[in-house]
């Protein structure tokens, strides 16, 4: 999508930190990050969110955990959080898939 920041990102117009990259994600730091350890992985075709995961797009989802497993491995990060905001109620500000991977402090449930 033209007009999506992480299509940008993606495509290289918009600069980011990367973490990670194959044909189907991308992985980078996050810009603000809420942990010592806070990066995004992003498919690379765009879906608006999780509420747009269907049977023909799902697959990158298994993908993408699959990525997020060989990075913490890489980066012995063993505890961790994923998380993925769908919808601007639960506070999603880019429409573009993404996985929030948080580590490096402790965690509180429930989540604000
Ligand atoms: P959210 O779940 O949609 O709120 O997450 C979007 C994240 O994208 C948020 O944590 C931003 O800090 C992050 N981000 C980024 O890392 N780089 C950017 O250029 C932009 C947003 I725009």
């Amino acid at each position: 999508m033209s007009d999506c920041l992480f299509c940008k990102i993606i495509a290289g117009e918009i600069p980011s930190s990367k973490v990670y990259e194959d044909e189907l994600c991308y992985a980078f730091h996050d810009i603000d990050p809420q942990a010592p350890m806070h990066f995004l992985v992003i498919p690379k075709a765009h879906i608006g969110s999780c509420g747009e995961i269907t049977a023909e797009n799902s697959a990158v989802v298994a993908h993408i955990f699959e990525v997020i497993s060989k990075i913490a491995e890489e980066q012995s990060i063993t505890d961790f959080r994923v998380v993925s905001n769908c919808g601007e109620q639960a506070g999603q500000s880019v429409h573009h898939l993404h996985f929030h991977v948080l580590a490096g402090r402790d965690m509180t449930w429930p989540p604000g």
